[in-house]
Formats: C-alpha cells, sequence, structure tokens
C-alpha cells in the first residue's frame, strides 16, 4: 500500500489523557497524538490506491473518534476522480454529526462534518458505489478556526471495499451467419441469446456485440438452437479490437 501524504495527521499510540486509546491495536492515525489540535489549520490525510471501483455498495468503512469545537473545527471525507483537481464530499451512511461547520481554513462555511464529541469511537460507512469504474483519490480533511482547542479527530480500522485493480475492457463482436450449415458466428450461448450480462443482440440475423470482457483468450461455444452440433473457438480479446 503506497504511503499516505498525512497534512499533519500523526500515525502512532496516542498519548493524550483526554483522547482515545486505539479501536484495536495500539495505533491509530490522529490529528495530535499527545495533545490538543492547534488552531487555524489545514490538514488533509490522503489515500491514492490506484484502485477501480468495481461495484454498486463499494464502501470505506472505519471507526472514528472526534471531540472538537461543535461548530468551528471539525473533519470530514472526500473523493477526487480527476487526479485530485477538484474534491467531492461523501455523506456518511448515518450522516454528518454537525450540518454546518465553518473553520475558515479546509472548511467552508455550512459544510457539514464530524465535529463536537462523538462520546466514544463511532463506526462510520462511506458508500463510494456512484464512482463505479472510476479511480479514486481519498481524503480526510481536518480544519480549524482561530481559537478554542480540544483532543481532535482519531481513525482506526479503516477498510475499504468493492475496488479492484484496472483492467483493460475489449469487445466481442461479429455476424450473425444466415447460413443453416455455418455455425460458427451464428449464435453464443444458448438458444441464441448471449449469457453475458452485459451482452447484447442488436439483430438476430445481423450482429452481435458483447462488451465489457476482460481482455485474454476465451473458449467460445457457438451453437444453433435446433441443432445439436456446436463449434467451440478460441478467441482473443484485445483492447477496444474486435477479434472477429
Ligand atoms: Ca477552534
Amino acid at each position: 500500500m503506497p504511503t499516505p501524504e498525512t497534512g499533519g495527521w500523526e500515525w502512532g499510540e496516542p498519548t493524550d489523557v483526554d483522547g482515545p486509546d486505539a479501536h484495536s491495536g495500539t495505533n491509530v492515525w490522529g490529528t495530535v497524538l499527545t495533545g490538543d489540535y492547534p488552531n487555524s489549520v489545514c490538514w488533509t490525510l490522503d489515500l491514492d490506491l490506484d484502485l477501480v471501483v468495481q461495484t454498486p455498495n463499494a464502501a470505506v468503512e472505519c471507526w472514528l473518534w472526534y471531540w472538537t469545537e461543535q461548530s468551528f473545527d471539525g473533519c470530514h471525507f472526500k473523493v477526487s476522480v480527476d487526479d485530485g483537481a477538484t474534491w467531492e464530499l461523501v455523506t456518511p451512511v448515518e450522516g454528518y454529526p454537525q450540518p454546518s461547520v465553518f473553520s475558515n481554513n479546509c472548511i467552508g462555511a455550512n459544510t457539514p462534518s464530524w465535529a463536537g464529541n462523538s462520546q466514544g469511537w463511532r463506526h462510520v460507512v462511506l458508500p463510494i458505489g456512484e464512482y463505479q469504474g472510476e479511480t479514486p483519490k481519498f481524503r480526510f480533511v481536518f480544519g480549524t478556526d482561530g481559537s478554542v482547542v480540544y483532543p481532535g479527530v482519531f481513525i482506526d480500522d479503516l477498510r475499504i471495499w468493492g475496488l479492484h485493480p484496472p483492467f483493460p475492457i475489449g469487445t466481442l463482436t461479429g455476424p450473425f451467419a444466415p447460413s443453416p450449415i455455418t455455425p460458427a458466428g451464428e449464435c453464443r450461448g444458448r438458444r441464441g441469446q448471449p449469457d453475458h450480462a452485459d451482452s447484447t443482440v442488436t439483430n438476430a440475423l445481423g450482429q452481435y456485440t458483447i462488451e465489457g470482457l476482460r481482455i485474454g483468450t476465451y473458449a467460445v461455444q457457438f451453437r444453433r438452437p435446433t441443432f445439436c452440433d456446436s463449434v467451440v473457438a478460441n478467441i482473443a480479446i484485445t483492447e477496444n479490437e474486435p477479434p472477429i
């Protein structure tokens, strides 16, 4: 896993008597591990995994402990899908406890955030399924105003679900042969219907297209619905290049 960009965040064992022990193990990510956070800071904790969001139920899950000045110091979670040029706020399943925080450092007016006192560790789930197919960067943002400080924000046991290494995609397409003695290419799968979830038949006597296939070599079986014979062909799917 790549080393995160930390801003002012610290990794280690928290020792502030007013702060938490780790949710599990010994170490956490925290704003300041030994005491209160400073005034007027904008700290970002970035994670760039270079992985693709694969499923609609993909999510970031973690445990959070926070104690901040309720309306003026806080933290939230953002995603960038344009290599860090812009960042979008991600809302946790249970929502942010403070709908309006304004630190004037990182956190602009009326921004939902984790702020106030969490009263212990809280389990947080951040849905990222809407970024399916994207390769997002992740960021915890922590901002404070010019006065009044508290122990801060602590993150532990972070997991991310539904990511996948990027892989190139190809398309299988070809003609449905009208000749009854030419089974290859007439149809794919059973009863002339391609069985891939993303496949479409544009014309029963025309072309078929199966999109979203990972590149590689596949054994493809062609079968006609009223005949017992079939043909198996090894077909290479190349990136964005129809193989046949
Ligand atoms: Ca403050």
